[in-house]
């Protein structure tokens, strides 16, 4: 399945801005051959004496081409960098390339560089030229300037280390920068006052030889507004470009750049976006790379008064794009550390939910009531990569650092009623940071009224035992009950710890397989085991799109473009409104002249899937015929559509044969549209589960629809949606008198008032699988009523249908 294979192509003569013009070189001339009779033996051997001496020439040229020059074939190496220049004070003509004032200032800065090269034999060797790229505001106020270059050298393949072990040499150890004068005593007096050298060799991604379109775009960020991809969003990017947004704020301010919308190709080699604390493309400023559907944070802030927002895109198979909007902020807008004396409080990264900027560093002392210990909880948590000496961007709880991604509450105990906590980021790739709440606790007894789980997180004591692991580490959950050797499913029931990850739900509920690290290649397959392609089957439960390839053909990874909401900023009875773009899969079926009839799921840009009960005609209301659909993608709110949403007409429906109209069996119809849609942040495929896919009992689900909010009611003008729970199968058939069958699934809230009803059927119960993305587990079917006590909603088990959706649709 390739979703996005067959999406709208960006063309470059659809906008002139892209027009580029190509030149071809002029072929060689061709001159006749005269044709001479006579002397034929004679020009014979001259041809093979010729033909001789070139071979020896030829061969001769080749063993000194080998033992010689190869050694010398020169290669482009190009740097970029950036040097301070103190008693300089930044002029605004400074941020005009073809002002006097820029070029004046930029031919002294390549002359120095020339000077500083000349002063180093291995970079003197190679050197080649330099361009100034930029100006900005030296970190010091208005009295240094930041220059922004680029230096190419030629160099031997075999010298490129050597080179830039030189370059390296011209910067001051980290410990020393950015203070003046680091090694770079090599200024001449009468020259600028430069301090601050760092340069790197380019990303080489960015000089890829088939990148045709390079353009740099410069922007004041003090009017808010947005920069996007090209086409975007009505089309995909243009191919083979390297584009560069350079964003200035006012001086003293910080540029914050937040994305709304980025969907880029998969794969990072070729298509991605990088963000730079700079103005160059320079590695110790990256901020971020990214491609694909990133659903982290988006939301970015420089150090200084600049940011560099860089495109790369592939060969083909172009992407929708990027939208991101801009602003700035005052540098001084920065709520980092300070004292706290109360017993409890909250605190966060700077900038939370955003990214925190680079090159900040904040303390927060708490002091409690005497004789009380504090406890920090720190319930999100993201800050640089996972290491033992945490050496990039950390955080500090009195002495202990913490950094990485923690995906469970993380808590920390004092032994005092004093806490240190220090917040570090270094100068590159930032992540969200963290939030944190802390308590002075009395140590005699930690968690007053409430229950104290093995990580010392205090949850409610109605928690405990409720089949849930609350504390994150399953203290709240252990079965005393099970002996030695035995495994204590969630569900209450012991097994032998034998039967634990063996590819098969001996719990009932999947507890058993849910926690299992690898995945064995098992000599039989079972229902319960995931086929790869090749054919073989593994233990995992659920391992497909998980982020982690467990067959050994990458089949479980494959096809993994679904699932996710591309947006961010960021009736269904007893549900609530939705966020616009929250789910990018619900479509809302309707028949011309009557409107909202059913919902359905897309698949792909060319697929839906409903209730075959939706598309059964009904008297004079031929529901069955695809001439009267259409369906709206990308809806939120009923009758108002917007730049994302797409209206289509439906080519085909293909209603399961076997749907039973008395027992609702088989209650499942695919819906082709009449041309492809192109996927934006408010339109995405949902996931579909695997045949062996389990979805335990207990397990959170949401449904989502335009149906109608209360049985008898009126249907819902915006998208709305509810949380509920698998229910057992065996629990829910003697609910519902043995009505259903194994192709459906129960789901709902047994107390009472949260469920599906009228209008919300066809539309998806969603789960989110262990990767984090979204599966289709269900298809809204039937009920008793709608949101009554010990009645759930019944749904199309998806799982049974993998096969039959691929047969009939290739999804
Ligand atoms: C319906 O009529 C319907 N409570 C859908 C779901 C449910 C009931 C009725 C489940 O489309």
């Amino acid at each position: 399945m390739d979703l996005l294979d067959s999406g709208q192509k960006f063309s470059p003569t659809q906008d002139p801005e892209w027009d580029t013009t190509l030149q071809f070189l002029p072929a060689s001339d061709t001159r006749q051959l005269e044709k001479k009779p006579g002397f034929r033996r004679k020009l014979w051997m001259g041809v093979g004496l010729l033909l001789a001496a070139a071979a020896l020439a030829l061969l001769t040229g080749l063993l000194v081409w080998h033992f010689h020059v190869r050694n010398d074939v020169r290669v482009k190496r190009v740097y970029i960098g950036s040097m301070e220049i103190s008693s300089q004070p930044f002029l605004l003509a400074y941020e005009d390339p073809s002002s006097k004032q820029f070029s004046d200032l930029a031919a002294l800065v390549q002359q120095q560089l020339k000077l500083i090269y000349s002063r180093n034999s291995v970079l003197d060797k190679y050197f080649r030229d330099s361009t100034v790229q930029a100006f900005s505001e030296g970190d010091g106020g208005g009295d240094s300037v930041v220059v922004y270059y680029e230096s190419e050298f030629d160099v031997p393949v075999p010298q490129q280390d050597s080179l830039d072990e030189a370059i390296g040499s011209l910067e001051p150890p980290a410990e020393i920068q950015p203070s003046r004068h680091g090694r770079i005593l090599l200024k001449p007096t009468e020259a600028l006052d430069v301090n601050s050298v760092i340069s790197r060799v380019i990303d080489p991604r960015m000089i890829r030889t088939s990148l045709f379109v390079k353009k740099s775009f410069d922007i004041h960020v003090h009017e808010e507004a947005f920069v996007q991809s090209p086409g975007f969003p009505d089309s995909s990017y243009p191919p083979n470009i390297y584009l560069q947004w350079r964003l200035r704020a006012d001086p003293g301010h910080r540029v914050w750049l937040k994305f709304h919308t980025l969907i880029l190709e998969d794969d990072c080699q070729q298509d991605f976006i990088k963000i730079y604390d700079s103005l160059v493309p320079i590695e110790q400023r990256v901020l971020t790379e990214q491609c694909g559907y990133p659903h982290n944070s988006l939301s970015f802030l420089s150090s200084g008064n600049v940011m560099l927002l860089t495109l790369v895109t592939s060969e083909d198979k172009n992407f929708p794009g990027f939208r991101a909007f801009y602003s700035q902020i005052p540098s001084t807008e920065l709520k980092c550390g300070g004292k706290m004396t109360a017993d409890e409080g909250s605190f966060s990264s700077p900038f939370f939910p955003s990214n925190y900027p680079p090159r900040t560093s904040c303390v927060w002392t708490i002091e409690a009531s005497k004789y009380k210990f504090v406890k920090v909880q720190f319930n999100k948590f993201s800050m640089g990569n996972q290491s033992s000496q945490c050496p990039n961007d950390y955080v500090d709880v009195n002495g202990q650092r913490l950094c990485g991604r923690k995906s469970e509450s993380t808590v920390i105990t004092s032994r005092s009623n004093k806490m240190t906590i220090k917040f570090n980021s270094d100068s590159s790739y930032v992540n969200q940071g963290f939030s944190a709440v802390y308590e002075a606790f009395v140590p005699t007894n930690p968690c007053p009224g409430r229950f104290q789980c093995g990580n010392n997180l205090c949850i409610n004591k109605t928690l405990q035992c409720d089949g849930w692991s609350d504390c994150g580490d399953d203290s709240d959950e252990v079965n005393l009950k099970c002996r030695k050797g035995q495994f204590s499913c969630r569900t209450g029931l012991c097994i032998s710890e034998k039967q634990v990850c063996n590819g098969k739900d001996d719990c009932g509920d999947g507890s058993d397989e849910s926690k299992c690290e690898k995945s064995l290649v098992l000599q039989r397959c079972s229902e319960f085991t995931f086929r790869c392609t090749d054919g073989r089957c593994i233990s995992k439960l659920n391992p497909e799109c998980d982020g982690e390839r467990d067959c050994e053909d990458g089949s479980d990874e494959a096809d993994c473009q679904c699932g996710m909401r591309p947006y961010r900023s960021s009736r269904i009875v007893g549900g609530e409104v939705s966020r616009e773009g929250e789910w990018p899969w619900q479509v809302s079926l309707q028949i011309r002249g009557t409107g909202h009839v059913c919902g359905a799921s897309v698949l792909s840009r060319r697929w839906l899937l409903t209730a075959a009960h939706c598309v059964q005609d009904n008297g004079p209301n031929k529901y069955s015929q695809a001439d009267r659909w259409e369906a709206l993608l990308g809806l939120h709110v009923q009758s108002q559509t917007n730049e994302w949403t797409v209206r289509r007409n439906v080519r085909r429906i293909i209603a399961h044969r076997d749907y039973n109209t008395v027992t609702y069996d088989n209650d499942i119809a695919l819906m082709e549209l009449d041309a492809d849609v192109t996927l934006n942040q408010n339109i995405f495929p949902i996931c579909l589960p695997s045949a062996s896919y389990q979805v335990p009992a207990g397990h959170e689900a949401w449904i989502t629809g335009w149906g109608v909010t209360r049985e008898g009611g009126v249907t819902a003008t915006i998208l709305q949606k509810a949380m509920v729970r698998v229910i057992n199968s065996t629990v829910c058939k003697s609910l519902m008198n043995d009505e259903v069958t194994d192709n459906m699934m129960c789901a709902g809230v047994l107390k009472g008032g949260t469920d599906a009803c009228q209008g919300d059927s066809g539309g998806p119960l969603s789960i989110t699988g262990a990767g984090g993305r979204v599966v289709l587990a269900g298809v809204v079917s039937w009920g008793e009523g709608c949101g009554l006590r010990n009645k759930p909603g019944i749904y199309t088990r998806v799982t049974k249908y993998r096969h039959w959706i691929k047969d009939n649709s290739g999804v």
